[in-house]
């Protein structure tokens, strides 16, 4: 087999099936990933999202018997929506990050891998193929950036010199031999600018992340989000993109290649008091094809709490003391008790007094205490 001719028809293919870049990487073991990785456990920085078995993500022979090659693709997507919403003033909303719009990326980086695979095994039968997005055992970004695809940037990011950091990232191992590419050079350079960016100062140095501040990772967590961070969140359902917006890398940087990644204004830019009434069959129904829903809805109930009070919305006094009254999640119950202190007025006082008087749950009775403290 030649398999240098092989690599170039897999390339041309890839564009044929709107894969924006593809590279090729060594399926050896990622030992300065694998150092990198033993330091954030130790230091307690990892997010917990990560496949926990660090042998599995930095040696893709205990993934694939005889791994030679991993294929690394790159998507651009979308940093400015097409479609405007529509909005009254004083209509509250909240916002996906730019990674969670239009059809879960997951889908579409998949079928654009099985694909690939198709191609490859109608050429070399034998082929074994491993596909993985983001959910897989490897770093995404550790592989990409040894295909070449992009630099590992300050804000952690893979950066492509054509696409900026707006690329989702997913990658097959095989067995094939194929000759690799070559990483690219840091541009970074002196630039700090996501660092400075950062509302919680989650990048501790250059492309090192303490997870556990970072906005995206609150913003994705089940339970109380810790009172340091609730101001921090602003109007954030899902995600974070400030060390991406800040990044010079990005500017002007827009790309509409994929239908499927078309954003739906109304869905990703949502109004807020509507979310709280949400059940779980209404929340599938509207929001269950984004990447940002795989929490649940829960998340993003609490998340539009704590946006509703980070506008101060008088106007949802209401719906927050039905939250408070009859939601069965103490999170959003407490998370509402808060946002009541956080907007004031008469109603939240005296609500939050009856509330006092017949919570049973500790946690919800301190965000109460938290509410009035607030009110004072
Ligand atoms: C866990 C996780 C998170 C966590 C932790 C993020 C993090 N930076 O580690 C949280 C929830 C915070 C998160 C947030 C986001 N995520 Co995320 N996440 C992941 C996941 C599942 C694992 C990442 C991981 O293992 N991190 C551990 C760190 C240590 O390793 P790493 O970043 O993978 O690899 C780099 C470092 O190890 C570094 N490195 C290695 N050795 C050394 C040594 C030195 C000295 C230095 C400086 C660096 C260094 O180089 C590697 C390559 O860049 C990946 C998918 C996957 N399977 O890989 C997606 C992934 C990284 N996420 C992605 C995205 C889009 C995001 C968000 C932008 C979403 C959003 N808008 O909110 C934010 C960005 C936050 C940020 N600044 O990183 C994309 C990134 C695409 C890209 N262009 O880089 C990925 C690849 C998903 C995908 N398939 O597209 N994410
Ligand atoms: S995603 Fe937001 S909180 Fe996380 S590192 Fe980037 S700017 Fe900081
Ligand atoms: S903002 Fe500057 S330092 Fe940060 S990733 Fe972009 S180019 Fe690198």
């Amino acid at each position: 087999m030649d398999y240098d001719k092989l690599k170039q028809e897999i390339i041309e293919y890839s564009q044929v099936i709107g894969i924006d870049k593809i590279g090729f990487a060594s399926a050896s073991t990622f030992d300065e990933l694998k150092n990198r990785l033993l330091r954030q456990q130790e230091l307690g920085y990892q997010s917990g999202f990560e496949e926990p078995d660090i042998e599995k993500r930095t040696n893709p022979a205990l993934l694939m018997e005889g791994a030679r090659t991993i294929i690394s693709i790159a998507l651009a997507y979308p940093s400015k929506m097409s479609k405007r919403v529509v909005s009254k003033k004083g209509q509250r909303r909240g916002l996906f990050a730019r990674a969670s719009w239009g059809l879960d990326y997951h889908l579409i980086l998949k079928e654009r891998l099985s694909k690939l695979e198709e191609f490859i095994k109608e050429r070399v039968p034998e082929a074994k193929c491993k596909p993985m997005v983001d959910t897989g055992e490897l770093s995404d970004r550790a592989v990409a950036e040894r295909a070449g695809i992009g630099w590992s940037g300050k804000n952690c990011a893979i950066i492509t010199p054509e696409f900026g950091s707006y690329v989702y990232l997913g990658e097959m191992i095989t067995n094939l031999p194929f000759v690799p590419d070559e990483p690219m050079e840091d541009r970074c350079g002196d630039c700090n600018k996501c660092i400075e960016a950062c509302p919680t100062g989650a990048l501790v140095q250059g492309g090192q992340i303490n997870a556990q501040r970072c906005i995206s990772f609150l913003t994705q967590t089940k339970d109380f989000v810790p009172d340091e961070f609730r101001d921090k969140i602003g109007n954030r359902l899902y995600g974070c993109d400030s060390c991406q917006t800040a990044c010079p890398e990005n500017k002007g940087r827009n790309f509409h290649f994929h239908e499927e990644m078309e954003a739906e204004p109304e869905m990703v830019k949502p109004l807020l008091k509507p979310l709280l009434q949400l059940s779980n069959r209404q929340f599938k129904a509207s929001f269950g094809t984004l990447a940002g829903a795989w929490r649940g809805k829960r998340p993003i109930q609490r998340n539009a709490i704590i946006a509703l009070a980070h506008f101060k919305d008088e106007t949802a006094v209401d719906d927050l003391v039905d939250v408070l009254n009859h939601d069965p999640q103490p999170v959003l119950r407490g998370t509402a008790a808060w946002a009541l202190g956080k907007i004031g007025g008469e109603k939240a006082k005296q609500e939050l007094f009856h509330a006092q008087s017949k919570e049973t749950d500790d946690e919800v009775l301190k965000e109460i205490e938290k509410g009035l403290q607030l009110l004072d």
